[in-house]
């Protein structure tokens, strides 16, 4: 087992003066950083938080929520980061799924709240403003971390439809962070704008970053294209994580403008990059670093340097220093430079595994190598193309979306007899989820009637924003659904 320091109490003890978070009009050093995560993390202990418990955070990209998550780490306790934009059914089913035995929410979420105080009795539940007013005891900090500790567990979903718990251990941060610093490099003045959702890699990984290299980051509640090119300027942003929706608005809204010489880095993410996406940034200049990975490799794991947006147009790039990727074909030979098959990848930021699923985890980890489920090929100099996606995934606005998740909840509806689902282009989310539906021969359920009935369980992205009436759904032989049937249905504009 490796252990290192406390990553934050020895950042503090590093650079206490340091600036480490900007949020809204205020500013706090990693000193400041740590002294308030230790009086939370005292908070925490005193509601009887100890080192290896689950701990469920539903959070908003807020200053308090990046204490509390430190917090959480000083006291070697476990954070299952939940998405925001989940409806309450969705949290309670993770939360128990985790196990879970406190749950820390912003107070916002109050129909959350309620929900699971009805539901899940187990849980020891508290809103921040509850929290931070609770008496502190001294806290028990870790002094020590082990690489192989688990830091966050990140849902993400599978061809079951059920979501997976992602473990990603001190090591994987740790390793994620190195990997992208022996590549972007960490130059003096860096600093890093954070606007994608600290619930999911993108944004938490930024976090890592900025403890583990000394470096502020600039935290906003949410992406306002306005303010991000402002902040760009006034606080001398070098770097900034970005998906492709998120980028297009950037890129509309600089019209004439270009953005300041220092800015060095838009790391591009969570999904397709749109070529003319890509040639409109060149053309605008700002520096696109395209990458490719997932909540399973605790963030990027290949990327493309701007020096290769040209020559390599569409290529994910070449894997980060600690990390290998390797393409494997149906016979489950590893293909030649050129072939297609599967994106396997290795290396020190790989999630050891599902969370209390040993079986997916068998499945989908074998000899260190994590079979992605994603579909390229490696060119002859080893630069990554991705092809395909994993299991019909579809991705809106780097929110992932599996139709199986969508279609058991259209199938739950007493009116519908079947239905499947798939993703239709989108010029602003990419794509979008769109729901072909067989109904009861005498049913009247509308259009309408479904959206309210998927809002009430999904979250609001998953929701399909295509609903159309079927007689009958293509199936094979084994009854399988044929979704790509239903792609070619929909290009060939029979709806
Ligand atoms: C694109 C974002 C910012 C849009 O959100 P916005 O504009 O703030 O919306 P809201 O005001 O909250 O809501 C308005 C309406 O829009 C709907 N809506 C919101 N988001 C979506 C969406 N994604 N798809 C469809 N609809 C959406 C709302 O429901 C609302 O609807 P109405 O009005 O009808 O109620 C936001 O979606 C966003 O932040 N997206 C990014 C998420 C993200 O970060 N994904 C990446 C996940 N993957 C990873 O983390 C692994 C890869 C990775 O690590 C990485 C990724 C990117 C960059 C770098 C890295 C890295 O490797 O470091
Ligand atoms: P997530 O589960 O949210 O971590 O999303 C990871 C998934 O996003 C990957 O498995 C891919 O399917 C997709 N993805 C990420 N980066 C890229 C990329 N550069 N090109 C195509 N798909 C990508
Ligand atoms: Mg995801
Ligand atoms: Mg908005």
């Amino acid at each position: 087992e490796n252990f290192m320091p406390n990553f934050l109490k020895k950042r503090a003890f590093l650079t206490p003066d340091r600036p480490a978070v900007y949020f809204q009009n205020e500013m706090i050093t990693f000193k400041e950083l740590y002294e308030r995560s230790y009086t939370v993390a005292g908070q925490m202990q005193g509601m009887g938080i100890q080192k290896k418990d689950f701990a469920g955070v539903l959070l908003k990209n807020h200053l308090d929520s990046v204490v509390v998550l430190f917090a959480l780490q000083l006291l070697g306790a476990r954070a299952v980061i939940l998405n925001n934009r989940l409806t309450p059914n969705e949290i309670v089913w993770q939360l128990e799924d985790s196990g879970a035995a406190f749950f820390i929410l912003d107070d916002s979420f109050t129909e959350i709240e309620s929900v699971v105080n009805e539901r899940l009795h187990h849980i020891n539940t508290t809103t921040m403003k509850k929290l931070f007013a609770s008496d502190s005891v001294t806290p028990a900090i870790q002094e020590e971390i082990s690489l192989g500790d688990i830091c966050t567990i990140m849902y993400t979903s599978g061809t079951t439809g059920y979501p997976k718990g992602v473990i990603q251990t001190f090591g994987n941060h740790w390793w994620s962070a190195t990997g992208s610093a022996l590549n972007l490099g960490i130059t003096d003045g860096d600093c890093w704008l954070c606007s994608v959702p600290l619930f999911h890699i993108s944004g938490f990984s930024i976090l890592m970053r900025g403890i583990i290299y000394g470096m502020p980051i600039v935290l906003h509640e949410r992406f306002d294209v306005e303010k991000i090119i402002q902040t760009i300027q006034e606080k001398r942003v070098t770097i900034m994580s970005v998906v492709s929706t998120m980028l297009t608005q950037i890129v509309d809204a600089l019209e004439e403008q270009r953005l300041p010489g220092y800015f060095r880095c838009m790391l591009l993410g969570g999904g397709p990059a749109p070529l003319p996406l890509l040639q409109s940034c060149q053309k605008k200049e700002i520096p696109v670093f395209q990458t490719y990975g997932m909540t399973e490799t605790a963030s990027q794991i290949v990327t493309l340097a701007p020096e290769y947006c040209l020559t390599k147009l569409g290529s994910a790039g070449k894997p980060l220093f600690p990390s290998q990727i390797k393409i494997v074909r149906e016979d489950e030979a590893e293909a030649q430079a050129g072939e297609v098959g599967e994106i396997m990848v290795k290396g020190p930021n790989i999630t050891p595994g599902y969370l209390n699923r040993p079986q997916a985890t068998k499945e989908t980890i074998r000899n260190g190598w994590l079979n992605t489920g994603d579909v390229g090929y490696l060119d002859e100099e080893g630069f990554l193309y991705v092809l395909d996606r994993r299991s019909d995934l579809i991705i809106s606005g780097g929110e992932n979306i599996y139709p199986a998740e969508v279609e058991a909840v259209l199938l739950s509806h007493p009116e519908i007899i079947d239905a499947g689902v798939t993703g239709i282009e989108d010029a602003k989310w990419g794509q979008v989820p769109a729901a072909f539906i067989v109904k009861k021969a005498d049913s009247k359920v509308s259009v309408e009637g479904i959206e309210k009935y998927c809002v009430k369980q999904l979250a609001k992205y998953k929701v399909p924003k295509y609903i159309f009436f079927t007689e009958e759904l293509p199936r094979n032989a084994a009854k399988k659904l044929l979704r790509r049937t239903l792609r070619e249905w929909i290009r060939e504009g029979r709806f």
